[in-house]
């Protein structure tokens, strides 16, 4: 993994722990280029297959979290022929967004500042979203004549309803953190100096969870957007007969029976 693009941090206090995934091109907002999405890729199959890491904190290095395409190698004079950008959203961006919706982990994203275009949307495919409070979100796409990719037209219209979302498209303007918060788009605003100690406490917290229930509960959110109540109730036994063969539900009760805090393994 290119160490420039993306910076991988394993926090473990003794047992298990998270994972840190910074993007790091901070003089261009952590624009996506091909190296970024290489290295993106590279962080989250690491923190999938690590054992030890149980929940995964994306976010930013410098004053932005991610100003979505690097447009700057991407301008073609008159007269050439236009890039497939199809290819480049199917090769790169469709398979970002996939993945972090199918982690069976959590996923926080910590927005530190501006998040433009893709980068918007591929925080909003994370499953906790926290920002600070000089965050802003902008559904950059129609200012350079494009459309939403990267999931927005899925997240935005079921996160904070179609007039919002078509507002927020239509017009490329900035949504503050305190505004996403107050539609529930996102999570959690707080003070910019105060956002990384409160998204890594969160993930100490997820990563003393039952992880594997966790990701099952993804599964089963994820799905009742695209199904009917009778085909959400057999998935959900489905995923409770799978939870109820873990150690961690064994545990679980045990604790509760025995009146004391339980210790999770995440299996
Ligand atoms: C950038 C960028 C950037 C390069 C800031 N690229 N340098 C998918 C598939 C294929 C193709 C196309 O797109 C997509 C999906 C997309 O994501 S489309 C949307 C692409 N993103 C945008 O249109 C956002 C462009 N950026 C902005 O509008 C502003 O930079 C925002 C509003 C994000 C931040 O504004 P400011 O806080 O005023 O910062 P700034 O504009 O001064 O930017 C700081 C530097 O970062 C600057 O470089 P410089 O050398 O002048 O200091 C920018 O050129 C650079 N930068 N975004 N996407």
């Amino acid at each position: 993994m290119d160490a420039q693009t993306v910076i991988y941090d394993a926090i473990h206090d003794g047992g298990d722990g998270y994972a840190v995934i910074t993007l790091n091109r901070p003089d261009k907002l952590n624009a996506f280029n091909e190296e970024l999405h290489a290295a993106l890729a590279e962080a989250l199959d690491r923190a999938e297959q690590e054992d030890a890491v149980r929940a995964i904190l994306l976010t930013g290095a410098g004053r932005g979290f991610c100003a979505g395409q690097d447009l700057s190698d991407r301008r073609f004079p008159t007269g050439c022929t236009a890039p497939d950008l199809g290819d480049t959203i199917e090769r790169l961006y469709n398979p970002l967004v996939r993945r972090i919706r199918a982690l069976p982990k959590p996923v926080v994203c910590a927005v530190n500042g501006v998040a433009a275009g893709a980068g918007a949307n591929v925080a909003l495919a994370c499953d906790l979203v926290l920002a600070a409070r000089s965050a802003r979100f902008i559904q950059a796409f129609c200012r350079i004549g494009l459309v939403p990719d990267s999931g927005g037209t899925f997240f935005l219209p079921r996160l904070i309803g179609e007039a919002r979302a078509k507002a927020l498209t239509l017009l490329g303007v900035p949504l503050s953190a305190e505004q996403a918060e107050a539609w529930g788009m996102i999570w959690q605003v707080h003070d910019d100096g105060d956002l990384m100690a409160e998204a890594r406490k969160l993930c100490a917290d997820l990563a003393a969870q039952p992880t594997t229930a966790l990701g099952l509960l993804k599964k089963a959110l994820h799905a009742s957007a695209a199904q009917d109540l009778d085909a959400q109730l057999d998935l959900e036994r489905d995923l409770q007969r799978a939870a109820g063969r873990t150690q961690d539900y064994r545990e679980g009760v045990a604790a509760f029976l025995e009146k004391r805090s339980p210790t999770f393994e995440g299996r």
